[in-house]
């Protein structure tokens, strides 16, 4: 005979063997629970003063049987992992109402986060005998619209709802609205959770009013009204794209504004119950959240929910992941990987459990995320020996390229901005150019030949991204450092870019970080072909600017000269930082620098 579960400290042998007997009841499938079964319940709690509830199944056998206190009851764990197919879970739970009262707002999380078939409550009136019966079931996602519909209170007895025809209607209703036959799997389909914490409305990034009224300031550049959501709209769009790039479906969107984090759930309990209800509605199975969740945040939402729960470091480490190929590459995202999850490998994380294999838990090539804690360390010491040993040759072979006294040129700037396709414009190589984030991860270097035998190394570089997950930019250290040697940094910016401003902003903060602020650099107004011409005139008023189309070669002339001016100005090598090279031997000036 199956246990009866729940609070049953102090409960009499003889009522705990009637609770059990519940067990032998069927429940005609028609009705959502019988009079006996009602009758049973009610007598029973009223004897000891707590909710009793039971769970049915669509035959009308009762699979579940337990007790709460006077007034709440917790279901046991049916296991929230979803069905592999099917709607609702083919359980709906009946329990008493001590004071005839209504569904309270558990039952109805209750009934969205286990996806029951609905929730019954049972009034008791003062008698023990069944007063009112409460029905509450879902309804397929409306925007603006609350999830469950609670019907209007009957009396137990002239209660009439024929639960197998209210069941299939509303399978209906879900199947149209949500169909099941979608080409994706839970598994691929995504809640955005967005957090933007501690601005005010109508602050831009910096915590600066912009002014009311368009207006141009000295740069020329024109400030639109505040837009208030304008800077989560953006996170928005690039965590979009990133969940884009890593073969994600988003299919809703969560915003919160709040001064300051959650400290157990980063948005507040009750929304992440709202949000975890409509990632059921949608049929989710990941959650994202942005910005990071700490190691503390991630066990206790894990915990709360059986989907899937990722943060955007997660997220950007898995496509890492998914498109390292060289052999320094994996080496550097499983470094990366590591070090982001050990803090967060506790025993029985469940955030980590989850993890193994999918999105957010795919590591390079055929490494196992799933781990225990001593193997990561030992795991990660490996790795770190491994990354130094390929650096050292790295530096050997860059060594070896200076004694070739070439200048270097390197690419750089924010992902998808176009950085491989001006190295193939450049020189007509075939490096992979993807319209998806971070498509470059192995530094690739070409030669570029000028007129009068000027020669130089074109590299191009990793791709930029703002809050660059800090365990990702110390294991690409090694690969960024090639940037240490170049004499001059060709920094390349999508022009059409809303957020054009952010993202230059962004990679000239990381090349600080990376000691490269002195390293002499050119601005590169990328992808000016899909920029109004008044946009591209604006943006070439200045004379510095460059505009141009890594796609068309011709518009790419005016940077050659540029790029020819700023390392042989006048005629002589300018090595801005290796001015001990040996100099290029050129035709026109004849002799050799030191
Ligand atoms: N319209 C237009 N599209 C461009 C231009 N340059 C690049 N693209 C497109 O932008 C997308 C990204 O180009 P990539 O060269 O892969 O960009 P990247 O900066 O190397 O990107 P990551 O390596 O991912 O950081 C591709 O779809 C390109 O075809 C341009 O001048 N005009
Ligand atoms: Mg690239």
């Amino acid at each position: 005979m199956p246990e009866v579960t729940g609070n049953r400290a102090g409960l009499k042998p003889s009522e705990l063997s009637a609770l059990e007997r519940v067990y032998r009841r069927r429940v005609d499938p028609r009705d959502v629970v019988s009079d006996e079964l009602g009758s049973f319940l009610c007598e029973v709690s009223r004897r000891i003063g707590r909710q009793v509830g039971v769970l049915i199944s669509r035959q009308g056998a009762v699979e579940h049987v337990f007790v709460g206190d006077a007034s709440r009851i917790v279901l046991p764990e049916v296991g929230r992992l979803r069905a592999g197919h099917g709607r609702f879970r083919g359980l709906r739970l009946v329990h008493t109402h001590l004071r005839n009262e209504a569904l309270s707002r558990d039952d109805l999380v209750d009934l969205a986060l286990l996806r029951l078939d609905l929730v019954a409550a049972v009034g008791v009136n003062h008698e023990g005998r069944p007063a009112d019966l409460w029905v509450a079931h879902l309804v397929p996602p409306q925007e603006g619209k609350s999830p469950w519909v609670v019907l209007p209170a009957q009396p137990f007895h002239r209660a009439e709802v024929d639960f197998i025809d209210l069941v299939s209607a509303l399978e209906e209703e879900f199947d149209r609205v949500v169909p099941t036959g979608r080409a994706t799997r839970a598994a691929e389909r995504a809640m955005l959770v967005v957090v933007e914490l501690g601005k005010l409305r109508g602050q831009n990034s910096h915590g600066r009013s912009p002014p009311a009224l368009p207006t141009a300031d000295h740069r020329g550049r024109i400030w639109e009204p505040a837009q208030g959501s304008q800077d989560n709209n953006s996170r928005v769009h690039e965590l979009r794209e990133l969940c884009r790039t890593a073969g994600i479906q988003v299919v809703d969107v969560a915003v919160q504004r709040r001064p300051e984090a959650d400290p157990r759930y980063l948005i507040g309990r009750g929304k992440l119950e709202d949000v975890l209800v409509r990632a059921m509605q949608y049929d989710a199975g990941v959650l994202i959240f942005d910005p990071d969740l700490t190691p503390g945040q991630a066990h206790t939402i894990a915990a709360f929910t059986d989907l899937k729960v990722i943060d955007r470091t997660i997220l950007i480490l898995d496509i890492f992941a998914q498109r390292a190929r060289s052999r320094d590459a994996k080496l550097q995202v499983e470094l990366a990987q590591l070090r982001y999850r050990l803090p967060r490998l506790q025993e029985e994380n469940p955030m980590m459990s989850r993890l193994v294999g999918g999105i957010g838990g795919r590591g390079p090539g055929e490494t196992k995320l799933e781990i225990g804690r001593r193997r990561a360390r030992e795991r990660l010491h490996r790795l770190e020996k491994d990354i130094e040993e390929t650096r050292r040759q790295r530096k050997g072979r860059r060594a070896a390229r200076a004694g070739r006294g070439l200048p270097i040129v390197a690419i750089v700037g924010y992902t998808n901005a176009g950085k491989s396709t001006l190295l193939n414009g450049l020189t007509g190589s075939e490096v992979l150019v993807e319209d998806k984030l971070f498509a470059t991860l192995d530094p690739t270097t070409r030669r570029l030949r000028f007129p009068r035998e000027r020669e130089l190394i074109l590299a191009d570089t990793v791709g930029f991204i703002r809050d660059l997950p800090k365990d990702l930019a110390q294991a690409f250290h090694a690969t960024l450092e090639e940037l240490d040697d170049a004499d001059l940094l060709l920094h390349v910016v999508d022009s059409a870019d809303p957020d054009r401003d952010a993202h230059i902003a962004a990679v000239e903060r990381i090349l600080k970080d990376l000691d490269l602020a002195e390293t002499p650099r050119l601005l590169v107004y990328n992808k000016a072909d899909r920029l109004l011409p008044e946009e591209k005139s604006i943006l070439e008023a200045s004379g510095r600017n460059l505009a141009i189309s890594a796609l068309d070669r011709k518009t790419i002339l005016p940077l050659l000269s540029a790029m020819e001016m700023a390392l042989w100005r006048e005629g002589h090598t300018v090595f801005a930082r290796n001015p001990e090279r040996l100099p290029v031997p050129s035709r026109d000036d004849g002799q050799r620098r030191a």
